[in-house]
Protein backbone atom coordinates (compact mmCIF):
# COMPACT_ATOMS: atom_id res chain seq x y z
CA UNK A 1 0.00 0.00 0.00
CA UNK A 2 1.48 3.41 -1.10
CA UNK A 3 -0.91 5.37 0.83
CA UNK A 4 0.11 4.45 4.29
CA UNK A 5 -0.70 6.91 7.00
CA UNK A 6 0.08 5.89 10.68
CA UNK A 7 -0.93 8.25 13.29
CA UNK A 8 1.34 8.69 16.44
CA UNK A 9 2.56 10.11 19.35
CA UNK A 10 1.92 9.85 23.26
CA UNK A 11 -0.99 8.12 24.90
CA UNK A 12 -4.41 10.72 24.97
CA UNK A 13 -2.80 13.11 22.51
CA UNK A 14 -5.75 12.57 20.21
CA UNK A 15 -4.71 9.45 17.99
CA UNK A 16 -8.12 7.71 17.89
CA UNK A 17 -10.27 11.50 18.02
CA UNK A 18 -8.21 12.06 14.53
CA UNK A 19 -8.24 8.47 13.63
CA UNK A 20 -12.47 7.99 14.02
CA UNK A 21 -13.05 11.50 12.08
CA UNK A 22 -10.65 11.26 9.40
CA UNK A 23 -11.99 7.67 9.18
CA UNK A 24 -15.62 7.90 10.14
CA UNK A 25 -14.24 5.15 12.54
CA UNK A 26 -15.82 4.58 16.04
CA UNK A 27 -12.54 3.49 18.41
CA UNK A 28 -12.68 4.01 22.09
CA UNK A 29 -11.41 7.35 22.84
CA UNK A 30 -10.21 8.26 26.00
CA UNK A 31 -8.18 7.33 29.56
CA UNK A 32 -10.24 4.26 30.03
CA UNK A 33 -10.34 0.75 29.33
CA UNK A 34 -10.49 -0.05 25.80
CA UNK A 35 -8.21 2.85 24.46
CA UNK A 36 -5.33 1.26 21.70
CA UNK A 37 -3.56 -1.47 22.34
CA UNK A 38 -2.82 -2.66 18.88
CA UNK A 39 -2.82 -1.00 15.86
CA UNK A 40 -5.69 -0.45 13.67
CA UNK A 41 -6.09 0.36 10.23
CA UNK A 42 -8.75 1.51 7.95
CA UNK A 43 -8.53 1.89 4.06
CA UNK A 44 -10.22 5.22 2.90
CA UNK A 45 -10.96 6.87 -0.34
CA UNK A 46 -9.36 10.82 -0.22
CA UNK A 47 -9.96 12.83 -3.94
CA UNK A 48 -10.51 9.15 -5.36
CA UNK A 49 -6.94 8.02 -3.69
CA UNK A 50 -7.14 4.87 -1.69
CA UNK A 51 -5.58 5.23 1.17
CA UNK A 52 -4.85 2.88 4.80
CA UNK A 53 -4.67 4.93 8.12
CA UNK A 54 -3.28 3.32 11.08
CA UNK A 55 -3.81 4.34 14.61
CA UNK A 56 -1.15 2.79 16.62
CA UNK A 57 -1.09 2.64 20.69
CA UNK A 58 0.31 5.54 22.43
CA UNK A 59 3.86 5.56 22.91
CA UNK A 60 6.43 7.74 24.37
CA UNK A 61 9.35 6.34 22.85
CA UNK A 62 10.98 3.80 20.20
CA UNK A 63 12.70 2.16 22.91
CA UNK A 64 10.11 0.14 24.22
CA UNK A 65 8.89 -0.19 27.85
CA UNK A 66 5.66 -1.43 27.53
CA UNK A 67 3.66 -3.84 24.99
CA UNK A 68 2.25 -1.08 23.18
CA UNK A 69 4.94 1.18 22.74
CA UNK A 70 6.94 -2.07 21.58
CA UNK A 71 3.70 -2.48 19.03
CA UNK A 72 4.38 0.88 17.76
CA UNK A 73 7.96 0.53 17.27
CA UNK A 74 7.66 -2.59 14.72
CA UNK A 75 4.46 -1.25 13.20
CA UNK A 76 6.87 1.62 12.36
CA UNK A 77 9.92 -0.30 11.45
CA UNK A 78 8.18 -2.91 9.39
CA UNK A 79 6.30 -0.46 7.29
CA UNK A 80 8.96 1.70 6.22
CA UNK A 81 7.18 3.59 3.58
CA UNK A 82 4.03 4.63 5.70
CA UNK A 83 3.66 8.81 6.41
CA UNK A 84 3.60 9.62 10.18
CA UNK A 85 1.36 11.83 11.48
CA UNK A 86 2.66 12.54 14.74
CA UNK A 87 -0.11 13.77 17.25
CA UNK A 88 0.73 15.52 20.21
CA UNK A 89 -1.54 17.31 23.00
CA UNK A 90 -0.59 20.80 22.71
CA UNK A 91 -1.52 20.89 26.48
CA UNK A 92 2.15 19.32 27.31
CA UNK A 93 4.72 20.36 24.42
CA UNK A 94 7.51 19.25 26.20
CA UNK A 95 6.72 16.34 27.40
CA UNK A 96 5.26 15.33 23.82
CA UNK A 97 7.96 16.54 21.63
CA UNK A 98 10.44 14.37 23.28
CA UNK A 99 8.94 11.39 20.99
CA UNK A 100 8.97 13.97 17.82
CA UNK A 101 12.91 14.59 18.43
CA UNK A 102 13.11 10.79 18.07
CA UNK A 103 10.89 10.38 15.48
CA UNK A 104 13.15 13.08 13.61
CA UNK A 105 16.41 11.75 14.68
CA UNK A 106 15.62 8.23 13.64
CA UNK A 107 14.40 9.95 10.01
CA UNK A 108 10.77 8.91 10.12
CA UNK A 109 9.87 12.44 8.89
CA UNK A 110 6.57 13.02 11.23
CA UNK A 111 4.21 15.62 9.65
CA UNK A 112 3.54 17.48 13.31
CA UNK A 113 -0.25 18.31 14.04
CA UNK A 114 -0.09 19.80 17.71
CA UNK A 115 -3.73 18.74 19.32
CA UNK A 116 -6.54 20.27 21.49
CA UNK A 117 -6.35 23.67 19.61
CA UNK A 118 -9.40 24.43 21.72
CA UNK A 119 -8.48 24.17 24.82
CA UNK A 120 -5.60 26.25 23.95
CA UNK A 121 -7.80 29.12 23.09
CA UNK A 122 -9.51 29.16 25.63
CA UNK A 123 -6.19 28.89 27.96
CA UNK A 124 -5.19 31.73 26.06
CA UNK A 125 -1.88 30.05 25.01
CA UNK A 126 -0.23 30.57 21.65
CA UNK A 127 2.16 28.20 20.12
CA UNK A 128 5.07 29.90 17.11
CA UNK A 129 3.90 27.73 14.64
CA UNK A 130 6.25 29.11 12.12
CA UNK A 131 9.07 29.45 14.60
CA UNK A 132 8.90 25.48 15.51
CA UNK A 133 8.75 24.35 11.70
CA UNK A 134 11.76 26.46 11.47
CA UNK A 135 13.20 24.56 14.45
CA UNK A 136 12.36 21.17 13.26
CA UNK A 137 12.18 21.06 9.43
CA UNK A 138 8.89 19.28 9.49
CA UNK A 139 5.59 20.90 8.55
CA UNK A 140 3.14 21.61 11.70
CA UNK A 141 -0.34 22.03 12.02
CA UNK A 142 -2.51 23.14 14.94
CA UNK A 143 -5.58 21.31 15.06
CA UNK A 144 -8.54 19.86 16.97
CA UNK A 145 -8.91 16.35 16.20
CA UNK A 146 -12.68 16.62 17.24
CA UNK A 147 -13.11 18.49 13.80
CA UNK A 148 -12.88 16.54 10.71
CA UNK A 149 -12.08 19.42 8.87
CA UNK A 150 -9.26 19.80 10.42
CA UNK A 151 -8.45 16.06 10.09
CA UNK A 152 -8.86 15.75 6.18
CA UNK A 153 -6.76 18.53 5.50
CA UNK A 154 -3.72 17.13 7.01
CA UNK A 155 -4.35 14.12 5.74
CA UNK A 156 -4.56 15.85 2.23
CA UNK A 157 -1.33 17.46 3.13
CA UNK A 158 0.38 14.24 3.82
CA UNK A 159 -1.01 12.40 0.66
CA UNK A 160 -0.07 14.95 -1.95
CA UNK A 161 3.52 16.35 0.09
CA UNK A 162 6.04 13.46 -0.37
CA UNK A 163 9.11 16.02 -0.11
CA UNK A 164 8.33 18.80 2.19
CA UNK A 165 9.13 16.72 5.55
CA UNK A 166 12.25 16.06 5.20
CA UNK A 167 14.17 17.27 8.46
CA UNK A 168 17.70 16.28 8.69
CA UNK A 169 19.60 17.37 12.12
CA UNK A 170 23.01 18.41 11.06
CA UNK A 171 23.86 15.84 14.54
CA UNK A 172 22.62 13.11 13.83
CA UNK A 173 24.48 13.37 10.59
CA UNK A 174 27.58 13.86 12.28
CA UNK A 175 27.03 10.78 15.02
CA UNK A 176 26.09 8.91 12.29
CA UNK A 177 28.98 9.37 10.45
CA UNK A 178 31.53 9.53 13.63
CA UNK A 179 30.00 5.70 13.97
CA UNK A 180 30.88 4.58 10.65
CA UNK A 181 34.86 5.48 11.64
CA UNK A 182 34.66 3.67 14.66
CA UNK A 183 35.91 0.03 15.16
CA UNK A 184 33.12 -1.87 17.23
CA UNK A 185 33.90 -5.57 16.16
CA UNK A 186 30.77 -5.96 14.43
CA UNK A 187 32.43 -7.51 11.93
CA UNK A 188 30.93 -5.43 8.99
CA UNK A 189 27.48 -6.40 9.92
CA UNK A 190 25.33 -3.55 8.00
CA UNK A 191 23.26 -1.46 10.42
CA UNK A 192 20.86 0.73 9.22
CA UNK A 193 20.67 4.11 10.85
CA UNK A 194 18.14 3.69 13.17
CA UNK A 195 20.00 0.71 14.59
CA UNK A 196 22.78 3.05 14.54
CA UNK A 197 21.44 5.41 17.08
CA UNK A 198 19.46 3.14 19.15
CA UNK A 199 23.20 0.97 19.44
CA UNK A 200 24.84 4.11 20.70
CA UNK A 201 21.37 4.35 23.52
CA UNK A 202 22.02 1.04 24.71
CA UNK A 203 18.87 0.18 23.19
CA UNK A 204 17.99 -3.58 24.45
CA UNK A 205 16.59 -4.77 21.51
CA UNK A 206 18.90 -3.92 19.50
CA UNK A 207 21.86 -5.02 21.29
CA UNK A 208 19.74 -8.64 21.06
CA UNK A 209 19.44 -8.56 17.43
CA UNK A 210 23.28 -8.21 17.25
CA UNK A 211 23.87 -10.48 20.07
CA UNK A 212 25.76 -8.15 21.86
CA UNK A 213 26.65 -9.03 24.96
CA UNK A 214 29.82 -7.28 26.19
CA UNK A 215 28.64 -3.74 26.11
CA UNK A 216 31.25 -2.84 28.64
CA UNK A 217 34.18 -3.29 25.87
CA UNK A 218 32.72 -1.28 23.05
CA UNK A 219 31.49 1.23 25.91
CA UNK A 220 35.37 1.35 25.98
CA UNK A 221 36.12 2.19 22.77
CA UNK A 222 33.40 4.75 22.42
CA UNK A 223 34.69 6.86 25.79
CA UNK A 224 38.10 6.91 24.03
CA UNK A 225 36.77 7.72 20.86
CA UNK A 226 34.72 10.40 22.07
CA UNK A 227 35.73 13.52 21.11
CA UNK A 228 35.01 16.81 22.63
CA UNK A 229 31.87 17.34 20.27
CA UNK A 230 30.50 14.60 20.99
CA UNK A 231 28.46 13.60 24.59
CA UNK A 232 27.04 10.05 24.83
CA UNK A 233 23.34 10.00 26.25
CA UNK A 234 21.45 7.28 27.63
N1 LIG B 1 -10.57 19.40 24.03
C1 LIG B 1 -10.13 18.49 23.18
N2 LIG B 1 -10.12 17.20 23.56
C2 LIG B 1 -9.66 16.28 22.66
C3 LIG B 1 -9.18 16.65 21.38
N3 LIG B 1 -8.77 15.54 20.74
C4 LIG B 1 -8.99 14.51 21.59
N4 LIG B 1 -9.53 14.95 22.74
C5 LIG B 1 -9.89 14.15 23.94
O1 LIG B 1 -8.68 13.67 24.51
C6 LIG B 1 -8.88 12.38 25.07
C7 LIG B 1 -7.85 11.40 24.50
O2 LIG B 1 -8.13 11.21 23.12
P1 LIG B 1 -7.80 9.85 22.34
O3 LIG B 1 -8.20 10.11 20.92
O4 LIG B 1 -8.38 8.68 23.02
O5 LIG B 1 -6.22 9.83 22.51
P2 LIG B 1 -5.19 8.66 22.06
O6 LIG B 1 -4.82 7.95 23.31
O7 LIG B 1 -4.03 9.42 21.50
O8 LIG B 1 -5.87 7.79 21.05
C8 LIG B 1 -10.32 12.00 24.76
O9 LIG B 1 -11.12 12.29 25.89
C9 LIG B 1 -10.70 12.92 23.59
O10 LIG B 1 -12.08 13.19 23.55
C10 LIG B 1 -9.19 18.05 21.02
O11 LIG B 1 -8.77 18.48 19.94
N5 LIG B 1 -9.69 18.90 21.96
MG1 LIG C 1 -6.06 5.62 21.11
Amino acid sequence: MDNLIALVGNPNAGKSTFFNNACMAEEHVGNWHGVTIDSKEKLIKLDGKQIAVADLPGAYSLSPYSYEEAVTRDYLLSHKNCKIINIIDGNNLERNLFLTLELIELGFNPVLCINMANELKKNHVQIDIKNLEKMLGVKVFLINAQNKKDCKSVLNFVIYNNDICKSNFDYVKDILNWFDSLNLGLNDRKLTEYQKIKFLEQDEYVLDEFKIDNYENIAKVLESEQTANFVITQ
